[in-house]
C-alpha cells in the first residue's frame, strides 16, 4: 500500500473544474480532499491568482514513479503545455510526500520525494494541514512538522492563501 500526499493547482481556464477532474480521476483512491484555497502566484509574481488544494490518496498498485505518470496522465488530461518554470498552468499536480511502510526517499532525475520544495510553500502546507493536522516533511535537518514549518514562514507568505469557499466533491461516496 502507498500514501501519497498530492498539492494540485490551476490558474488558467476553469480553475475549480480542472483541480475536481484530478478528484474524479483518482476515484475511490482518494483518501482525503481539502478546502480550496485562492492563492497568490509564488515564485513568478506576474501570473493571475491560483486555486490550490490538496489530496491524500492511498492504491497498493503505485510507487512514487507511478504516483508521478497518474500526475502527468492528469496534466495531460487537462491541456497542460509545458511552458515556463513556475508559469500559468491549467493544472499541476505535485507529488509531495509518499509512504510505504517508511515516508519514501526518492532521488530520481525526474522525481524528488519529499518534494524538495514544499516547506517553502505556504499554499502546499495551508490545504495538507487542513486534511493532516499532524502531517510531518522530512526536509534538510530530519522530520518536522508541516505546521512548525509554516508557522516559520513570512506572515505574508501565508496570507497569500485565503479559503475560497470552494470545495471539491467526492462523488459517490457514502459517508
Ligand atoms: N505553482 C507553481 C509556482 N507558483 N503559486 C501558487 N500560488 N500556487 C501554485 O500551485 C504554484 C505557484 C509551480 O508549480
Ligand atoms: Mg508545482
Ligand atoms: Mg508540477
Amino acid at each position: 500500500m502507498t500514501r501519497v500526499v498530492l498539492s494540485i493547482g490551476s490558474n488558467l481556464g476553469d480553475r475549480l473544474a480542472r483541480l475536481q477532474s484530478v478528484v474524479d480521476g483518482l476515484g475511490e483512491a482518494v483518501v482525503a480532499v481539502s478546502p480550496v484555497y485562492e492563492t497568490d502566484p509564488w515564485g513568478r509574481v506576474e501570473q493571475a491568482p491560483f486555486l490550490n488544494a490538496a489530496l491524500i490518496a492511498e492504491d497498493p498498485a503505485y510507487d512514487g514513479q507511478g504516483w508521478l505518470r497518474r500526475a502527468q496522465e492528469f496534466e495531460r488530461a487537462a491541456g497542460r503545455v509545458r511552458g515556463e518554470r513556475w508559469g500559468p498552468r491549467t493544472l499541476d499536480v505535485d507529488l509531495i510526500a509518499c509512504y510505504g511502510d517508511t515516508e519514501l526517499v526518492v532521488r530520481e532525475p525526474n522525481l524528488t520525494l519529499p518534494h524538495p520544495l514544499a516547506h517553502l510553500r505556504a499554499f502546499v502546507m495551508v490545504p495538507w494541514l487542513a486534511i493532516e493536522p499532524d502531517a510531518r516533511l522530512t526536509v534538510a535537518e530530519g522530520p518536522r512538522r508541516v505546521a512548525q514549518l509554516l508557522a516559520e514562514l513570512e506572515p505574508a507568505d501565508r496570507a497569500a492563501v485565503r479559503p475560497s469557499g470552494l470545495t471539491l466533491e467526492l462523488k459517490g461516496r457514502h459517508s
